[in-house]
């Protein structure tokens, strides 16, 4: 990992020094994986810098400490302005955010409920997800071996820490055999997700996405990719899709906030039609990093301004 020290992150409202963030090896969430936790993007916008779906994180978030029983302490307001307040302090134009919420020090065993809650919000600078190359050239993906969980097993709709178990079991297979990422299938075959990415098929030109009955994670990327293609007239269908649909789709492509919208060129060496981004995808791309860097207008509310909404002094540098 680069060197993060002169980074503050926050933790149960204070702003504490990235080498003081650290934790006992006892805490229940090491040994239980018992955390919850958001990714978000910050980017610069002209003058100013925003957070994309800055209030759906946070409700996520909220969500997933709901499914698993933790009282968070914060609520929805003071999580959306203590991840401003971290970006803000930190001075950064456009950043990756990662809110975590776990189970700490206290009681051991299985029973999570004797152990504290510890809030975290660290941000630093993540580049892209999947390589340099990624956003242009797409990437060679394979389907993996392992399915994502099944139904009433890990709830696919908390993000949850130990949901990513599964997610390291496709994303190590994947570059075992080297491929950048791997799809799983849920427990019917039917196609769910990559490690960390929703999935996209264009066919005919009609856009296709799995469900969220496809053990998904609702991801705000791939909504918000759902409403700007409906915005540019595609019609936008959520259904089981078979495994096969992936070698005769004429576009594939990845979403999350980590990789934005990633094509994919290849499914198990078999090209995704021309082996390279298609038409389809460029287009959704291009929109979507339009309006992220508030080159469009924000007409679906989605930016969240860091420095101009606030009475702390201007960015440095801008
Ligand atoms: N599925 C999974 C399993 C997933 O982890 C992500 C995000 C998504 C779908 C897309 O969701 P959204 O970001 O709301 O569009 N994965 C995050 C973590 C990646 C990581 O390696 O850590 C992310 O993209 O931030």
């Amino acid at each position: 990992m680069p060197d993060h020290s002169n980074l503050k992150i926050w933790h149960n409202g204070e702003l504490i020094n990235w080498n003081d963030a650290t934790i006992h090896v006892m805490s229940h969430v090491v040994h239980y994986g018992s955390s919850v936790f958001e990714g978000m993007r910050c980017y610069q916008t002209g003058n100013d810098s925003a957070v994309f779906r800055l209030r759906d994180h946070v409700q996520r978030l909220l969500n997933s400490c709901k499914i698993y029983r933790m009282e968070c302490p914060y609520a929805e307001d003071q999580l959306q302005d203590a991840v401003l307040e971290t970006i803000r302090f930190n001075q950064l134009k456009s950043c990756y955010v990662r809110p975590i919420i776990f189970r700490g020090y206290g009681q051991f065993g299985v029973n999570p409920l004797g152990n504290p809650l510890e809030t975290y919000i660290a941000v630093w600078e993540w580049g892209k997800y999947l390589g340099m190359e990624a956003l242009e050239q797409g990437v060679d993906v394979c389907i993996s071996s392992w399915n994502r969980f099944a139904p009433n097993t890990l709830p696919a709709l908390a993000k949850a820490g130990g949901n990513y178990l599964n997610s390291q079991l496709v994303k190590m297979e994947a570059v075992a055999n080297r491929y950048q990422e791997g799809v799983a299938l849920d427990v019917h075959g039917y196609i769910s997700e990559g490690s960390g990415e929703n999935i996209f098929i264009v066919l005919n030109n009609v856009v296709h996405t799995p469900p969220l009955t496809a053990s998904i994670l609702p991801g705000i990327t791939r909504d918000s990719v759902i409403t700007i293609a409906k915005d540019l007239g595609y019609e936008v269908v959520e259904t089981m899709l078979p495994r096969e649909i992936l070698y005769v789709a004429d576009e594939v492509f990845f979403t999350g906030t980590a990789a934005e919208i990633t094509p994919v060129r290849s499914v198990d060496h078999v090209a995704v039609g021309r082996g390279r981004r298609g038409p389809v995808t460029e287009q959704l791309q291009k929109e979507f990093f339009n309006y992220v860097e508030g080159k469009k207008q924000d007409r679906f509310g989605w930016l969240t301004p860091v420095y101009s909404s606030s009475d702390k002094p201007a960015l440095k540098g801008n």
